[in-house]
């Protein structure tokens, strides 16, 4: 299988609030490193770097002025003296959510952000682009007739929806792939995200849309982040009222749980006559890892990606999450061997 990378993600490495005090995110580079280090151990195929895309590709699955925002904002920010990342501190929430968007900064970051998880620092936006130019770049690859092919996406895209970011997510990669395809003249995608957390942003971006089927296995938002969205009555929209399946999962469970959602939605993807499959693809199901509470094991990555090449489907997989840095590639890199039948 083809690998898109791009070296530009180390321009952003970002601070988290946890534990009452800010330090370096979960969300760090050497998960990109640790997944290209097993990438080429594996010898699961060429790698190839990103290309450049329009701006335009972006506008597709956001709005101008959020992508506007993410343009300026280190700029913005290091204007008003300050030298540290840029995090948001207050939200529009509930009664204060028909705001209009305000002029300075501190405003801005709020305005655009549904948490304090997404960082701006000084190489932000430049490590965003790439990696939503590598998830087009590997798309474009599939259009031009591959089979499949991996963007390793970092900084990962689920959780930012048409105008926030949040949870480590400033571009939603996987939306931003699905509308380049669309525009090529595919009429039916579907997007399977598999990573720990609700894919809330791609869910944002399609919910009243028929032509992209959006299923999404998770942590039960009761008890997971992002805590308000990801449940199982949240079916779509308007156009796309049963174009959207969730399935949240309690804490602990393993793969003989895990697998009988997974043939759910590989069901429904199939029902959808899906010509191009997008997986939104976490590891954060992993047993050790940090911030989650699923059980899988490695072995259970290979089954998985055997049971999505099952569907034929021209199948393009998108880095998301996964913290447990040590296992991180392994886990990843065993969903596409389990998917081109090397297990
Ligand atoms: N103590 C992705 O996996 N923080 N984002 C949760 C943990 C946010 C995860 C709190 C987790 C976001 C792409
Ligand atoms: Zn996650």
């Amino acid at each position: 299988m083809l690998t898109i990378y791009s070296s530009k993600h180390h321009l952003h490495h970002g601070s988290e609030l946890k534990d009452g005090t800010v330090s370096a995110s979960f969300e760090k580079p050497q998960r990109a490193d640790m997944v290209l280090a097993r990438v080429k151990a594996a010898n699961l195929g060429k790698v190839h770097q990103e290309k450049e895309f329009d701006r335009s590709c972006y506008v597709a699955a956001h709005t101008e002025r959020y992508i506007q925002f993410l343009e300026n904002a280190w700029s913005e920010w290091t204007a008003t003296g300050k030298q540290c990342d840029a995090l948001p501190l207050v939200w529009p929430v509930k009664d204060l959510g028909n705001a209009n968007e305000p002029e300075f900064i501190d405003g801005k970051l709020g305005f655009y952000a549904m948490d304090a998880g997404s960082p701006i620092t000084a190489g932000t936006w430049e490590a965003v682009k790439a990696s939503a130019d590598t998830a087009l770049t590997a798309a474009e690859q599939i259009m031009c007739g591959q089979h499949s092919a991996f963007a390793l996406c970092r900084p990962p895209g689920h959780h930012a929806a048409k105008e926030y970011m949040g949870g480590y997510c400033y571009l939603n990669n996987a939306a931003i792939a699905a509308e380049y395809v669309l525009s090529s003249g595919v009429k039916r995608v579907a997007i399977l995200d598999v990573d720990f957390h609700h894919g809330n942003g791609t869910q944002n971006i399609f919910y009243e849309r028929n032509d992209v089927f959006f299923a999404s296995i998770h942590g039960d938002p009761k008890i997971s982040y992002p805590y308000f969205s990801g449940f199982d009555y949240e079916t779509g929209a308007g156009q796309g009222t049963g174009f959207t399946a969730n399935y949240p999962l309690p804490r602990d469970t393993m793969w003989s749980e895990y697998v009988m959602a997974l043939e759910n939605a590989l069901q429904r993807i199939q029902q959808h006559d899906t010509e191009f499959l997008i997986i939104s693809l976490g590891v954060d199901t992993f047993k050790n890892d940090p911030i989650s509470h699923f059980k899988l094991e490695s072995e259970d990555y290979f089954k998985m990606g055997d049971l999505i090449s099952k569907l034929n489907i021209p199948t393009l997989f998108i880095m998301e999450g996964g913290y447990m840095v040590d296992e991180i590639g392994v886990n990843a890199v065993n969903t596409l061997m389990g998917f081109e039948g090397r297990i």
